[in-house]
């Protein structure tokens, strides 16, 4: 029988990797349509969820934004587990945690590490086909020169942004760094909820957790400057914290 449940996604995508933690968090059955970058236009504007993946379709439902799917799961799962604290004022910490870190850290993330990977063809098309459909592979594999130049367009790549999104990157881990100063385990109260989620998601293209949910580079693939960033980001409190996130709670 189909799952209820289909998320569309861009396989290594950060934001699709925080909706497919969602679904997991709450042990849904789903299937996963993976589609390559820009392609997948091709898919989510007809399906009514918008431009950007990730993209729920739940029955009739379609919702086109990863936080967006986290409170939708958050509450037709109410009576199991949550994400979101029931508590009025911590659940507005975390509501705002999120939306700095969808704002402020993914966007940022993403370029630094587009940038480093988009002239690498092969490495980026290992971390993009996996699940990808035959045709579409090909389209995206033949027009790779095309779809790549968009990508730099689309998301304003540069050796000047990547460096400005670098020092944006680094300072929302010393934000993070200094919440974590106090020893608690968690950002937000004493539980696991979905600020921690999303910096760890969100933050993962720079660290590279084993526990990914796709298949991300592995670091002997990547150039030395990109290994060293990594393990720079992955020696502060916040990269530590984010590690410890993904193998307790991947
Ligand atoms: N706010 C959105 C952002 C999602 C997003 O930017 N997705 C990217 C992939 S990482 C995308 O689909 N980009 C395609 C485009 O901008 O056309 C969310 O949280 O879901």
């Amino acid at each position: 029988m189909a799952s209820r449940y289909r998320l569309m996604t861009i396989g290594p995508s950060h934001y699709c990797e925080k909706a497919r933690w969602g679904l997991d968090f709450f042990g849904v059955d789903y299937t996963e349509d993976k589609h390559p970058p820009l392609v997948h236009w091709a898919w989510s504007l007809p399906s009514g969820g918008g431009r950007t993946v990730p993209i729920l379709r739940a029955g009739k439902r379609v919702i086109g934004d990863s936080s967006a799917i986290l409170r939708y799961l958050d509450d037709e799962h109410a009576d199991t587990r949550r994400l979101y604290p029931v508590d009025d004022g911590l659940r507005a910490e975390v509501e705002q945690l999120q939306d700095r870190f969808d704002t402020r850290l993914g966007p940022h993330t993403r370029r630094v590490v587009y940038f480093h990977l988009l002239p690498l063809r092969s490495v980026a098309l290992e971390a993009i086909e996996p699940g990808v459909g035959g045709i579409q592979r090909l389209v995206f594999r033949t027009g790779f020169p095309f779809f790549r130049w968009l990508m730099r367009r689309g998301m304003n790549i540069s050796p000047t942004s990547a460096e400005r999104s670098l020092d944006y990157t680094r300072r929302v881990f010393h934000a993070v760094d200094e919440r974590l100063s106090d020893g608690r385990e968690f950002l937000v109260g004493d539980v696991f909820t979905a600020a921690d989620l999303s910096f760890a998601s969100l933050a993962a293209p720079v660290l590279l957790p084993l526990e990914y949910g796709a298949p991300l580079p592995g670091m002997a693939e990547l150039p030395i400057d990109v290994m060293t960033m990594v393990e720079e980001l992955r020696e502060t409190s916040a990269g530590a914290f984010a590690l410890r996130i993904y193998r307790n709670h991947r």
